[in-house]
């Protein structure tokens, strides 16, 4: 521990703390924390359920060394190996007042990659003054550097071509942005809580991904099933209009797990309530597609309607939720704070308190006894509200309108959400905002344990925060129908294997916009290699389902040929997903973590592989059928015709044409597969192989792990 006393030097947004606390701990050989608090008072910290006390033995057999530099105060952190300092605060002063807190980091290397949700358009940071703003927020993906959904503070930067990485994570969760500088450099700038930095040091980028993953929460396992291909839009209309669609890819003998059904199979878009008319027969499609292999997933939205049902009947879930007192109050702590979503008028759940998970688990079952579903897709829980605030405004105060805004979409905090006094049981709305998702992943998964004793279901969040991949998955929200948006998913998808939330995936064929033939056929032949494999579309678009394009379609065609070869390799994506679980691995890998001594790989992002053996080279531009791409320095053999390719570590023109993407096997691994079906319940039950790529010695391993994919609890058997 050591106390900073403040350098005489003008205020710049008031409110300075002085003097402010430096603990640090060398908490693991490659982890070392330190935290900046205020020691006269208690600032707000993340209740998160992996940060401990500053206490206990110190870790011996460092990796690294610390150094602090007094007058100004700074930090380094050195690698022990080389003497190279990885983390440098000496570049800039700390700043540390109520509402503004900033430090900056000197890295080794400007390979960084991370920092989350964005759209960033290339995987590997442009670190020439590019400033991000952080802070969970509904707003579509689009060219902006907007804000979006989740909240993500860690990055991970490769030092250079011995692999060497390092990772830094900031667990805070006020609003904040990330600033890259050409130094290279990053500064985090925070408008609350406390510093509380995390250096992770590794070998290499998956050791410090491993890491970080152990210490935030390592993923779930997938159950096995959402492994399949799922199919899902907004504004089906009718449970018939949903059958049709089921039926039409059932004939066409596509591989395809589960159906959704999205907003529109509630009334009135209420939670926890089904159309009566248009979906009339919704308590028995869950039993109409068990008897197919088929499973079914709902979604639920945060927000509850104050309103009657249609009918005058009054509107159970708000009753009983609001005699338990589980909505989120305004800044009096007691009056519910009422906003506008998809029903109307409705109140927002405080997630973090425990009376309503309580009632939310409630709900859950209440719901399910009526209309059985197989899991929970939760969305708009950024909190996402439709007036600003709060239905009456929000008051002129330090926390609607704070000394600093982070460059967030509309440069107001509460825009499309709620006031920044509002009142939770963690604190305030101000303090926990980027934890809403993350509260409601906790208090669904609770539903989840409770409705599937003993299984492991499904669950997948738009909003998200460091530690969210333990119980949820992800999809990249909002993207529209473009070329640009299927480029786009690939850095997206690669980050949140950083971020621990392997199983993620891009909306196949685009949400927004009417997708064509050619843009919808190379994006179901990408998106059969996205760990979470879902095509969805958003009301009024023209359909995207694959039998919609015509049974013979060339589409049709590719599509079923890709999702087979998906699923044939499930048991290898499946044993990708153990070791995600059980050591942190990523599933959808960069090709720079495979190959980190070739600099040419560090920027790759048209390319990725599952794990270190499957090399994913997509179609991503209209009207191309030879495409630049990158062989790593390895053998490779071609997945259709398992001819070996002779040229390596260099580009190469890849002949792609309308039905084809690149898929290669890596010599040296051995791929356990099992002969595919159109459901996992039907494959499951096909005879297993083994797909043997010899490297350069003629030799190969490889790992299976397999159960009955979806018990919870200790595996029945491993490796
Ligand atoms: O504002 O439930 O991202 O997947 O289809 C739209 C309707 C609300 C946003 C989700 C999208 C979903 C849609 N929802």
């Amino acid at each position: 521990q050591a106390v900073l006393t403040r350098l005489p030097s003008p205020s710049l947004f008031g409110s300075d703390i002085d003097p402010v606390l430096l603990a640090a701990a060398y908490q693991t050989r490659s982890r070392f924390r330190f935290a900046l608090t205020d020691p006269k008072k208690q600032r707000f910290e993340v209740p998160h359920e992996n940060v401990g006390p500053f206490s206990g033995p110190a870790a011996s057999n460092l990796k690294y060394k610390v150094d602090v530099q007094q007058n100004p105060f700074g930090i380094k952190v050195t690698r022990a190996s080389n003497g190279k300092v990885l983390f440098d605060t000496t570049i800039g002063p700390l700043l540390y007042a109520e509402q503004f807190l900033q430090l900056s980091i000197k890295l080794p290397s400007s390979n960084v990659y991370g920092v989350g949700e964005h759209v960033h358009k290339q995987y590997q940071h442009d670190v020439r003054w590019k400033t991000w703003p952080i802070f969970s927020r509904d707003a579509a993906p689009s060219a902006n550097m907007d804000n979006l959904y989740g909240v993500q503070t860690f990055f991970l930067c490769l030092e250079d071509n011995t692999g060497a990485s390092l990772g830094v994570f900031l667990m805070n969760s006020n609003a904040m942005e990330f600033a890259l500088q050409p130094a290279p450099a990053v500064t985090y700038r925070t408008t609350g809580g406390i510093l509380d930095f995390y250096v992770f040091l590794g070998d290499t980028p998956e050791q410090v991904v491993q890491e970080y993953v152990k210490f935030i929460g390592l993923p779930a396992l997938p159950s096995y099933w959402t492994l399949g291909f799922h199919l899902s839009r907004y504004d089906y209309g009718s449970l018939d209009a949903v059958k049709a669609v089921v039926e039409r890819n059932r004939a066409i003998g596509l591989p395809y797990d589960v159906q959704y059904t999205d907003i529109d199979y509630m009334e009135g878009r209420k939670d926890f309530t089904y159309d009566k008319v248009n979906f009339k027969d919704l308590p028995s499609f869950q039993t109409y597609m068990h008897d197919y292999g088929q499973k079914y997933i709902i979604i639920l939205d945060p927000a509850i309607s104050t309103e009657a049902l249609a009918d005058g009947s009054s509107y159970q879930a708000y009753e009983r939720g609001q005699s338990k007192k589980v909505w989120v109050n305004e800044s009096d702590g007691v009056t519910p704070l009422v906003g506008e979503v998809w029903p109307g008028r409705t109140v927002f759940p405080d997630f973090t308190n425990p009376d309503c998970t309580s009632w939310w688990t409630e709900e859950c079952k209440i719901f399910y006894n009526q209309v059985p579903y197989d899991g929970i897709w939760i969305d708009m829980n950024e909190v996402a509200n439709f007036v600003q605030g709060s239905s009456n405004g929000c008051e002129q105060n330090e926390l609607n309108y704070p000394p600093f805004t982070p460059h967030v979409v509309d440069r107001l905090l509460y825009s499309k959400t709620l006031c920044m006094d509002a009142v939770q049981k963690w604190g305030r709305h101000y303090d926990v905002h980027n934890l809403f998702g993350y509260s409601m992943t906790l208090s669904t998964q609770r539903a989840i344990e409770t409705l599937f004793p003993g299984k492991r279901s499904f669950l997948l969040s738009r909003s998200t925060f460091a530690g969210s991949g333990k119980y949820a998955g992800h999809w990249l929200g909002d993207n529209a129908a473009t070329w640009d948006h299927i480029k786009w998913a690939i850095p997206g998808m690669l980050e949140f294997g950083l971020f621990g939330i392997p199983y993620v995936g891009a909306d196949i064929c685009g949400f927004y916009e009417n997708v064509t033939e050619e843009l919808c056929r190379r994006w179901m032949q990408v998106g059969a290699f996205y760990p979470f494999s879902r095509n969805h579309n958003t009301k009024k678009c023209t359909p995207q389902d694959p039998a919609a394009f015509g049974a013979d379609s060339v589409l049709v065609k590719s599509s079923k040929h890709y999702l087979n070869i998906r699923y044939t390799l499930l048991p290898y994506l499946y044993t990708l997903f153990y070791k995600a679980h059980t050591q942190g691995d990523t599933v959808a890998r960069p090709v720079l973590h495979e190959f980190y001594s070739d600099e040419a790989t560090w920027s790759v992002d048209k390319q990725f592989l599952w794990g270190p053996g499957l090399l994913i080279t997509p179609v991503l531009d209209p009207g191309v059928d030879i495409v630049q791409a990158y062989v790593p320095d390895a053998v490779w053999y071609d997945y259709d015709s398992g001819a070996k390719i002779w040229l390596r570590k260099q580009w190469t023109q890849m002949y792609l044409p309308a039905d084809k993407m690149g898929l290669h096997l890596r010599g040296g691994y051995v791929f356990p597969f099992q002969q595919p079906a159109t459901t996992t319940v039907a494959s499951r039950k096909n005879p297993m192989g083994l797909i043997i790529a010899l490297d350069d010695n003629n030799e190969a391993a490889g790992e299976l792990f397999w159960d009955d994919g979806e018990s919870t609890g200790e595996p029945l058997s491993a490796s």
